[in-house]
């Protein structure tokens, strides 16, 4: 049965429930360690698995999502660095416009060459803002995308863009420092986009411990998405997924 995933985020944000959403990168798993994941992931109740990365080389994306789809029902969610990420395995895929670029190809080109093969496909389409703020490192996805990331002491313009892609249509928001950010976006940038949108908003890169994701959701972020940390230690994935369902319990009591 594939999830509606739209609907469940949607839900989530009118209920205040916050999500914790686990960031799974197929080129770094064998397949032990992503069956060790995967049972960690259900233990913990995460709510959500992203599956992508900005630069694949090793074509291991369909074992992954086969091996993910026949362990757990965690809805799925294609992360996808390029139009080569499209597989119908998966539940969703986020159509990722990099709204806080520049560059054509990221904004509406890609999207273009995506287009047909997601009408044929039975993947949800989740049309997604994806807002890259400077983490205090170069990231793959900054270089990749041949973007410059929003500079961390301007929640205004992030705020702006956020409110721009909200009233172009856009459904959800993705606000990322990049996997392996040096900082985490702050709570300030967070709250005051979250101020300005009604739909769900998606904060991730670099968070580290469970106290900063559920810092994050108290300014106001709704899906917290944690790779690197949890690729380190699976046992943050427990710690990540309990803070964060125990603080949405509390808020939404
Ligand atoms: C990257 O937001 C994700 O796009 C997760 O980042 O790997 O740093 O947790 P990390």
């Amino acid at each position: 049965m594939r999830h509606d995933v739209l609907h469940l985020l949607e839900q989530a944000k009118k209920n205040q429930q916050k999500k914790f959403a686990l960031l799974i990168d197929p080129d770094k798993q064998d397949d032990s360690f992503l069956q060790h994941t995967i049972d960690i992931a259900v233990k913990a109740k995460v709510d959500i698995l992203f599956v992508g990365g900005s630069l694949l080389t090793k074509d291991k994306l369909d074992d992954c999502l086969s091996l993910i789809k026949s362990n757990c029902n965690i809805p799925t969610i294609l992360f996808p660095g390029s139009v080569m990420q499209i597989n119908d395995k998966a539940d969703a895929l986020f159509f990722l416009s990099l709204i806080s670029g520049r560059n054509p190809e990221m904004l509406i080109g890609q999207h273009v060459i995506a287009a047909p093969y997601l009408k044929q496909s039975s993947l949800q389409i989740l049309p997604t803002g994806y807002i890259l703020i400077d983490g205090g490192t170069h990231t793959t996805v900054s270089y990749i995308s041949n973007t410059t990331p929003i500079p961390a002491n301007k929640p205004d313009i992030a705020a702006c863009t956020a409110i721009a892609g909200e009233m172009l249509g856009l459904k959800l928001i993705y606000m990322d420092a990049g996997s392996g950010a040096k900082n985490a976006i702050s709570e300030k940038i967070i709250s005051s986009v979250s101020g300005e949108i009604k739909i769900p908003l998606i904060v991730g890169g670099g968070i580290l411990t469970p106290e900063k994701a559920v810092a994050n959701c108290r300014a106001g972020a709704d899906v917290i998405v944690v790779g690197n940390a949890a690729e380190k230690n699976p046992q943050l994935i427990l710690e990540m997924a309990n803070a964060i369902h125990e603080y949405s319990s509390l808020i939404s009591a």
